[in-house]
């Protein structure tokens, strides 16, 4: 399953160029508010030198980088959970997502329309997560007289879930984001019924003025206090560079002296946010493929990533961290090495991991 990340932000904030320069697929970006009306889902590669590197070593076929899938939604305005502007549809859209890039417009270009006639990152920051509160409690609200009813029949699910959506309605009230409120330990899957939009990780994407790579301070604070990240990205120059062959985009890049593209941190911040880490199947003349597996899992949980056969008669996995793999040359000489690992299904994988799984089909 490919991450998905939902882009929000207020209208003309610079999400459509933002998308533009991930995909280096032209979604409309144009000077008037609503300009984005279906969703636009990008599809856009992880790449990583390990990868690379690990191909090369073993002589693989071909090269499968991991990928997130971006969407591109329409501007939210205030009262959007009301349905204003494109409220409701939007937050539809968002609610699928496993998390949200918050793009706020910090350049302060006055041929680009602002919704509220002036630039004002913090209170733009404001007017989209009161709407995420908004939405979410009127969501919670839903789902409690649902589970309420079932509750009346005294069975203990239904009241720990109820019981759990009051704390979440009430903390929502006082203003708090929904992931300030601990999951009901009784019921695992009643945070995955709600939803809840204040609860997925945000990375916050200044839009800067061209030439520029830092985030402003107040966005930094904001950004902090959430324990989210922020990163600096001038989204209407990305989308132009990413038009140009790669050498010109990359010659236009230093001179502008602008280190390392924006969108990258963008794909790295998103990765980071989900507390995933990549792992690696490679093999001579097969794909060298990256994936994708939170943080803390076993190789059990990776070989049902790759496949449910290779899970099912999982016998053991050989494990070589992918800097061990290239000094080594290849598997053989990592063998050798005593660098290639055989290990049991609960093995945790690390970041960088190179893994061959066992089976029995
Ligand atoms: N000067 C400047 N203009 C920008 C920048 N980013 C976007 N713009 C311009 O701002 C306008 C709106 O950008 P979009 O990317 O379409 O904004 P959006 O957030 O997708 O807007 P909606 O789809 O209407 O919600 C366009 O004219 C862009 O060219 C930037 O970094 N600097
Ligand atoms: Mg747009």
């Amino acid at each position: 399953m490919p991450m998905k990340v939902g882009i929000v932000g207020l209208p003309n904030a610079g999400k459509s160029s933002l998308f533009t320069a991930l995909t280096g697929v032209a979604a409309e970006a144009a000077n008037y508010p609503f300009t984005t009306i279906e969703p636009n889902v990008a599809i856009v590669p992880v790449t990583d030198e390990r990868l690379d590197a690990v191909a090369a070593t073993v002589g693989a076929s071909k090269i499968v980088p991991d990928t997130i899938a971006f969407h591109d939604i329409a501007g939210l305005v205030a009262g959007a959970h009301r349905g204003e502007g494109l409220g409701n549809k939007f937050l539809a859209n968002i609610r699928e997502t496993n998390a949200i890039v918050h793009v706020v417009r910090t350049h302060e270009d006055p041929n680009v329309v602002h919704p509220d006639g002036r630039v004002d990152p913090l209170a733009d920051i404001e007017t989209i997560e009161t709407e995420l509160l908004y939405a979410d409690l009127e969501q919670a609200e839903r789902r409690l007289e649902r589970v309420a009813k079932t509750a009346k029949t005294g069975e203990r699910r239904p009241i720990a879930e109820a019981a759990w959506l009051r704390e979440v309605i009430a903390a929502l009230q006082a203003g708090r984001p929904a992931r300030t409120v601990p999951p009901p330990p009784d019921v695992p899957d009643a945070v995955a019924a709600l939803s809840p939009l204040t609860a997925k990780p945000v990375l916050f994407v200044a839009n800067v003025e061209e030439g520029s790579d830092v985030v402003p301070a107040a966005v930094a604070e904001h950004a902090r206090a959430q324990g989210a990240q922020a990163v600096a990205v001038s989204a209407r120059l990305e989308a132009e560079l990413a038009e140009l062959p790669a050498e010109e985009a990359a010659m236009m890049r230093s001179e502008l002296g602008l280190a390392e593209s924006g969108l990258r941190q963008v794909v790295r911040g998103a990765f980071s946010l989900l507390h995933l880490i990549a792992f690696v199947t490679a093999g001579e003349d097969k794909p060298a493929q990256s994936w994708h597996l939170r943080s803390g899992l076993s190789v059990w949980h990776a070989a049902g990533l790759i496949h449910s056969d290779i899970q099912r008669g999982f016998v053991r996995a050989e494990i070589v961290s992918w800097r061990e793999l290239v000094d080594a040359g290849g598997y053989a000489g990592a063998r050798d090495r005593g660098t290639l690992r055989v290990e049991g299904r609960d093995y945790v994988v690390a970041d960088g991991d190179v893994i061959t799984v066992r089976f029995t089909p």
